[in-house]
């Protein structure tokens, strides 16, 4: 299939990656798939450069060309944004892979595109990195940053766009922009980093970020409590962020998905006899087991402290987005909404759906404080979505259209992607939607990068 793109320009490529980073036909295939397996594209040529300038030369050859760019980081997202799912050539972050000196007089290190999130993590003792997601080991900077990545601590340290200090990009004409001296107060001009923050790779390829790096906890005490239902969980999750000072995480999740995750991953039930709900806290610092426990009072609760059984307590949660598909292919929608109407979501969204699909299987988690609920859908027979939102798109029209008549997003951290795209009006007003393609005309003049995800 490498016929797909000019004989010379794949020559051009190679002259600036090396032939060995020039991938097409089979070795590109992995590239065009999504982790799901609900978004599967074809790229003609998968390009790997190695540093910036090569990122800068790979970017201007397919301006000059025409050719439509995707790029990709660990290829973890789960909208479709990171897949040529129209023919597009994969932009490779992965091997931008240099990480820092960590900066100790500042906490900050810089990282390029392809460190892993875990890496950074590790890279001073003492520090940690703010966000924390289930997919660290594989997920990259240049991805978490492109997508503003939230994951399981926002509540205490924000997303991704709150770790960043700085940024190093390449237009699709190839200029590098860099501003990575990492100031904390810094009032120049507009600030380009967060707006890269979130963009899903339509204004910049990211090769690397200035990352504030946060104290890393010190003998965190991990606590699951049973509740009756969402209504319990939010209140206890409320209370929770006023009077557990070193609150870091709390995530809800439902007997449903543990009983999917128990008969097909072999899962130990976290509380016996089980629960309808569960909310998972996390804190660290002075008094922090006291709070917890005294938050969960007489309710049923597993408490750990100590690596091995804190894993064990939060594989309960993490492996959430595993359970749904091993029945079939989910359809991952996470949405957001104001704080006083969580309550409304997650107890009626179900329902929402199995009224448009009643054969739909559906599980829903997330991270309760932010408002967020993840809403894993598998179409019953005769209602798949296939590719991920390219069938009828039923159960996205009835999710959105109920998150957005509670005010709420239809992206809380995943992004739009291709499956969202098609529903971003029902929250962005069209004078917005034409700021964006404004912007985005200003950024990719060409319109070569992610040609297909948000508005142009
Ligand atoms: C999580 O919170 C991730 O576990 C993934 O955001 C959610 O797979 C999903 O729908
Ligand atoms: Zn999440």
């Amino acid at each position: 299939m490498s016929g797909d793109l000019p004989a010379t320009l794949l020559r051009q490529f190679a002259a600036v990656v090396g032939p060995a980073h020039v991938l097409t036909g089979d070795a590109a295939a992995g590239y065009a798939v999504d982790w799901t397996g609900g978004f599967a594209g074809h790229a003609p040529a998968v390009l790997r450069p190695r540093d910036t300038e090569e990122v800068a030369a790979l970017l201007a050859l397919c301006a000059d060309a025409g050719v439509a760019v995707v790029p990709q980081g660990g290829n973890t997202g789960l909208v479709g944004g990171g897949v040529p799912l129209h023919g597009e050539a994969v932009l490779s972050l992965a091997r931008l892979g240099r990480l820092g000196p960590v900066d100790l007089d500042a906490g900050q290190v810089s990282a390029g595109a392809g460190v892993s999130l875990q890496q950074v993590a590790g890279a001073d003792p003492g520090l940690d990195l703010g966000v924390f997601i289930a997919s660290r080991d594989s997920a990259t900077v240049g991805g978490a940053v492109a997508t503003n990545a939230g994951g399981l601590r926002v509540l205490r340290y924000g997303p991704m766009r709150a770790q960043l200090r700085g940024i190093e990009a390449v237009l699709s004409d190839g200029t590098v922009l860099s501003h990575m001296s990492g100031l904390v107060k810094d009032n120049t001009g507009y600030d380009y980093p967060s707006l890269l923050a979130g963009s899903e790779g339509t204004l910049a390829a990211v090769t690397a970020a200035r990352l504030q790096l946060v104290p890393r906890m010190a003998d965190p005490v991990t606590v699951i409590v049973g509740a009756d239902g969402p209504g319990e969980v939010h209140e206890l999750a409320r209370r929770a962020v006023r009077e557990v000072g070193g609150l870091a995480s709390a995530e809800y999740f439902t007997q449903a998905g543990l009983d999917l995750l128990a008969k097909h991953a072999g899962l130990p039930l976290p509380l016996r006899p089980p629960t309808p709900a569960y909310l998972l806290l996390e804190a660290a610092g002075p008094g922090a087991a006291e709070e917890l426990a005294e938050l969960a009072g007489d309710r049923p609760a597993a408490v750990g402290t100590g690596a091995a059984k804190r894993a064990r307590l939060w594989a309960s949660r993490e492996r959430h987005p595993e359970a749904a598909g091993f029945v079939g292919v989910p359809l991952k929608l996470d949405v957001s909404v104001p704080a006083a109407r969580w309550v409304r979501l997650a107890s009626e969204v179900a329902g929402v759906v199995t009224e448009a699909d009643p054969g739909a299987l559906v599980i829903t988690y997330g991270h309760v404080a932010d408002g967020n609920l993840h809403v894993n859908v598998v179409p019953g027979a005769g209602g798949a979505d296939a590719g991920g939102g390219a069938g009828d798109g039923r159960h996205e029209d009835v999710v959105f259209s109920f998150v957005a008549s509670l005010g709420g997003s239809i992206s809380a951290e995943h992004g739009i992607g291709a499956l969202k795209a098609r529903w971003l009006a029902l929250v962005r007003s069209d004078a917005e939607r034409a700021l964006f393609a404004r912007l985005r005309a200003a950024f990719d003049p060409a319109g070569i990068l992610n040609p297909h995800v948000l508005p142009r």
